[in-house]
């Protein structure tokens, strides 16, 4: 017997705004795996012809996911603003909406040419339409979730306690596939860039290379090294099989900030992470403490396995 999406949402104990929020979000990103799934003989993978506010070349299907969020929320009365990494400014609808979603429509989407995994993460914040507060920790999430586009097309959501992953099936729609995510406390596996390893702070240096020493260190058990290049396809292994994601702040990305986006990547992530059991941290603080200065702010993420990520604290704790 299957749960469906739409009996799941009915079944939490969350105001059916909020679940039809998260709803629209879901038949978003139904929409945009159908495209995925034919864009190279659409000859879609390639690049859009400009920049996005962060000054990285559009991909043709970053905008096309992105008109497809928006189509959407916009056909949404309880949605009055999104924020979106492809969007320079916050959209700010005709709905008078009591919830903001902010969303990267398409994350990792230089991957596309490759037909590598790549995904739509998207964070539900409350908001006062008249006078909405854009900068919201990430404490004060509604609801986060990511679709993962792989072999299969997950959908991983959580309204803040438990974290479940659904599945598209053949008919369009997202069936439940397991409710209620435990990432593994430990794990013997970490995910980080090491070709930036000559920009990395000396926290990071010490925990990749008690890693690299393996059993043969202080750590005194052997790691694997995963870098997808993907956050969506890193952190939907670290969900399902534990291990831990850094891209912590470097050489090369502290005068921005970081590398990945605080309303739209880390803090989404890092509540599905937290509200599965794992941890989250900028190295200093805890994700989801993080008072936002901006909508494009970039921080450092790590987060994953508890075991794990307490490590990298200690290394910083005593940096
Ligand atoms: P790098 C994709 O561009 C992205 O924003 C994340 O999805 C991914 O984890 C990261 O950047 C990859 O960064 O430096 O390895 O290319």
């Amino acid at each position: 017997m299957t749960t469906s999406l739409a009996q799941w949402l009915a079944a939490q104990n969350v105001a059916p705004e909020l679940a039809s929020v998260v709803a629209s979000m879901a038949a978003a990103s139904a929409e945009i795996a159908a495209v995925l799934r034919l864009a190279p003989i659409a000859g879609q993978t390639g690049l859009a012809g400009h920049t996005n506010v962060q000054g990285e070349a559009q991909k043709e299907l970053d905008v096309v996911s992105n008109d497809i969020v928006l189509k959407h929320l916009s056909a949404n009365a309880n949605v009055s603003i999104l924020v979106s990494e492809e969007l320079d400014e916050a959209v700010h609808m005709e709905n008078q909406g009591r919830y903001m979603v902010a969303t990267d429509p398409l994350d990792g989407s230089s991957n596309l040419d490759v037909n590598v995994t790549v995904g739509t993460i998207f964070s539900v914040l409350g908001v006062d339409p008249t006078k909405p507060d854009l900068l919201q920790k990430g404490s004060a999430q509604l609801a986060a979730g990511y679709a993962a586009y792989g072999p299969a097309t997950s959908l991983v959501l959580t309204f803040g306690t438990g974290t479940s992953v659904f599945t598209l099936d053949g008919s369009g729609q997202f069936v439940l596939t397991l409710d209620g995510v435990k990432v593994p406390v430990a794990s013997g596996e970490y995910a980080i860039n090491t070709a930036r390893e000559r920009f990395w702070d000396k926290p990071t240096q010490a925990y990749v290379t008690e890693n690299v020493a393996g059993e043969t260190g202080a750590a005194g058990k052997r790691y694997n090294m995963r870098w997808v290049g993907s956050m969506v396809a890193d952190i939907h292994r670290i969900l399902m099989r534990g291990g831990i994601f850094l891209y912590p702040l470097d050489s090369e990305t502290v005068s921005k900030g970081g590398r990945l986006r605080l309303l739209y990547e880390a803090n989404p992530m890092a509540l599905l992470v937290e509200a599965a059991g794992g941890k989250s941290t900028t190295g200093h603080e805890r994700i989801l403490d993080v008072q936002p200065t901006g909508i494009h702010q970039r921080v450092p993420v790590i987060l994953g396995s508890a075991e794990e990520v307490s490590r990298v604290e200690a290394f910083y704790a005593k940096a």
